[in-house]
């Protein structure tokens, strides 16, 4: 089962990129272009082409060419290089090459594209070494076999992070590419990604980096240093959670391809750690609904709700309850994650919330009389794909009107699609 788990400094994660992919793949079967500037794109028709490049070789990155670069760009940079259109059958015949040797190590393998994936090999350690091979006695020993591998089959180089989460991982294989390791020991990770400018944090894009500089924040240390209410009176709802990555701290689970529908579940960091009952009770209910959504959009019912609860000290504890009869209806995971709640909630304030279903079967509607909980969540479901998400949403979770008494009326425009369901 795919659920996250408290952060586990016994994991061993890798991040294998391919170097260059596309490019690479050309040099290695022309020989005539290694070592020369090759940019694999669109047509740069002299400089007056349009599109934009795909990925350029080593050599031309040294000029400023770079993925994404418009190709008339490229061209006023890099005149002499050798610009090919992509041959993306044979791209894609070598990537299932390269994720063939990669799940000879491990079948945790999470793809994350064409030339990147995720490897938990923490239980492979344990296990006995692919093809028959003694087990690698670390995980960077697997880590250079794994590079070999890949160089053995098909003459190309991959750069590979190892660390004890992904995001960790990830940040690591870009650090020495091309043809990189670097390993980042347990109980580092911190002290490894505060030097590092903000925007290598992974979930960082042009936007968040603007922001993060805007306020004075260059480096990933200075991010987690950074007071959290302070942040996200700033950023809003993702400071907890960027603060939680520039801390190292990524409990998210290697998800290997064909599991990812295992479990449906959604988290939410608070932006400062809460011990409010009605903003926790508030938090779950939304989390409910917004599972139960999700898994009645896979047409599934589940059995198994799992809470995920992590408090102001980062102690992180999943409880699951299975019930008799599956259910898709929100009311129900709510009922049963606030009674999990219930049943772990200190006196600690809280810092992360989740809500995971698991169990699935095919979804049934009862012949008779179906519950109206799950009518109304399908009414909802309807409303939502029409009018937009949160154009129904529970009473209970809406702001309290400012200067009114209760009334049918709720706060604000009376649109349709602000027409809120009351419940
Ligand atoms: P990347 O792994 O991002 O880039 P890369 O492998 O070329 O270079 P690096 O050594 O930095 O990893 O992407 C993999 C392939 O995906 C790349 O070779 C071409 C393709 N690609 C695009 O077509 N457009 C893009 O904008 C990017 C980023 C990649
Ligand atoms: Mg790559």
């Amino acid at each position: 089962m795919v659920l996250p788990t408290a952060p586990d400094l016994s994991r061993r994660i890798l991040h294998v990129d391919m170097d260059a992919f596309y490019a690479a793949v050309e040099q290695r079967d022309r020989p005539e272009l290694r070592g020369k500037p090759v940019i694999v794109g669109a047509d740069p028709q002299g400089g007056r082409g349009r599109g934009v490049v795909a990925t350029a070789s080593y050599e031309a990155r040294r000029f400023g060419v770079g993925s994404a670069m418009p190709i008339s760009q490229a061209w006023k940079a890099c005149p002499d290089g050798v610009y090919l259109r992509p041959d993306m059958s044979k791209y894609a015949a070598v990537s299932s090459q390269v994720f063939d040797v990669l799940r000879r190590f491990t079948d945790q393998v999470e793809p994350v594209s064409i030339d990147e994936a995720f490897l938990d090999v923490t239980a492979s350690l344990r296990a006995i070494g692919p093809a028959g091979q003694p087990p690698a006695a670390t995980a960077e020993a697997l880590a250079l076999r794994l590079k070999e591998a890949i160089r053995g089959e098909t003459q190309l180089t991959a750069s590979v992070g190892l660390a004890t989460s992904k995001m960790v991982a990830k940040v690591a294989s870009e650090m020495r590419k091309p043809d990189g390791l670097v390993v980042v020991a347990a109980g580092q990770e911190a002290a490894f990604l505060a030097p590092l400018p903000v925007r290598r944090l992974w979930g960082v894009g042009p936007k968040m980096e603007e922001s993060l500089l805007r306020l004075g924040i260059h480096t990933i240390g200075d991010l987690a240093r950074t007071e959290t209410a302070a942040l996200a009176r700033r950023l809003g709802s993702h400071a907890g959670f960027l603060q939680d990555l520039a801390r190292g701290i990524d409990d998210r689970p290697v998800v290997a391809q064909g599991e990812a529908a295992k479990s449906i579940g959604q988290e939410h960091t608070f932006d400062a750690d809460t011990d409010d009952r009605a903003r926790l009770r508030k938090t779950l209910l939304e989390l409910a609904d917004a599972v139960a959504r999700r898994v009645r959009e896979h047409g599934l019912k589940a059995r198994t709700i799992t809470l995920k609860y992590r408090d102001e000290r980062f102690k992180t504890v999943t409880r699951s309850h299975t019930v008799a009869e599956a259910t898709d209806a929100g009311d129900s995971f709510f009922a049963e994650a606030w009674r999990l709640f219930e049943g772990v909630h200190g006196a600690r304030r809280v810092r992360l919330l989740g809500i995971y279903a698991s169990g699935f079967g095919p979804s049934q509607l009862g012949l008779f009389s179906p519950s109206t909980s799950v009518e109304r969540d399908r009414v909802r479901d309807a409303v939502e794909e029409r009018f937009g998400e949160g154009a129904l949403t529970r009473a209970s979770l809406l702001p309290r009107p400012a200067s009114r008494g209760c009334d049918d009326t709720p706060p604000g425009p009376t649109d349709d699609r602000s027409r809120r369901l009351r419940r």
